[in-house]
């Protein structure tokens, strides 16, 4: 008997401990934006760290480029309810971007080319946790995805992960985003199913 009965005759499938209740796994990569595509040139394009006074730190696409590179392996939930496993980027840490940021701030609001806000706790962006990303599987990251790049946030909701990114406002409070301000949940922990305001 071959591989396709050994398959057949496994083990019943454990509980899927990788998908967060409620949530369902799909193999595509749904496209979810409010509004239409920016188009960001690279020549135009940059990537900056600002606090309330101004820019801290700014990064031209070349500038941004030959920073380290990580290539992040990560799972996304988004609060509509599908999960895609395995999803293989690449790109900036964000405690990279932040290295040498001096900085009381406890709260983080990351815009985008286009309008686009989400705000987190700065510590959900450091330590291994956040990336701002500008491959996907091997490609370049497609603009409907979010090229030239995005932020990507995996532990909490996908719509944290802000595309388009251009810059991240450090903030000494909250300032509540795009979604946010629409009756999505403040944090957007998947794992606690933080979906909507008061969940
Ligand atoms: N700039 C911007 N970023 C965004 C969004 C958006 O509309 N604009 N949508 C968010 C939402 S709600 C989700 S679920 C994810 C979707 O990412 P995807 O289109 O790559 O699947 O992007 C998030 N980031
Ligand atoms: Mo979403």
């Amino acid at each position: 008997m071959g591989i396709i009965s050994r398959a057949f005759h496994g083990r019943p499938r454990e509980p899927d401990a990788k998908l967060p209740p409620g949530q369902y796994l799909v193999h595509d990569f749904p496209v979810l934006s409010a509004g239409p595509t920016p188009r960001v040139p690279l020549d135009r394009w940059e990537f900056s760290i600002d606090t309330a006074e101004g820019p801290v730190h700014r990064w031209s696409w070349e500038e941004f480029l030959a920073l380290p590179q990580e290539t992040p392996t990560v799972d996304l939930h988004c609060v509509t309810k599908w999960s895609k496993f395995g999803t293989g980027w690449k790109g900036v840490s964000l405690d990279v971007l932040m290295e040498d940021v001096e900085s009381a701030a406890e709260y983080a609001l990351a815009y985008s080319y286009g309008g686009y806000t989400t705000n987190l706790p700065l510590e959900d962006l450091l330590d291994g946790k956040a990336w701002v990303v500008h491959e996907f599987d091997g490609e370049e990251l497609e603009p409907p995805h979010g090229g030239p790049a995005r932020l990507l946030v995996p532990h909490l909701y996908l719509w944290k992960s802000a595309k388009w990114i251009k810059g991240i406002r450090l903030l000494n409070e909250d300032w509540p985003g795009f979604w946010e301000t629409a009756g999505y949940h403040n944090y957007g922990d998947p794992w606690r199913e933080q979906r909507y305001d008061g969940d």
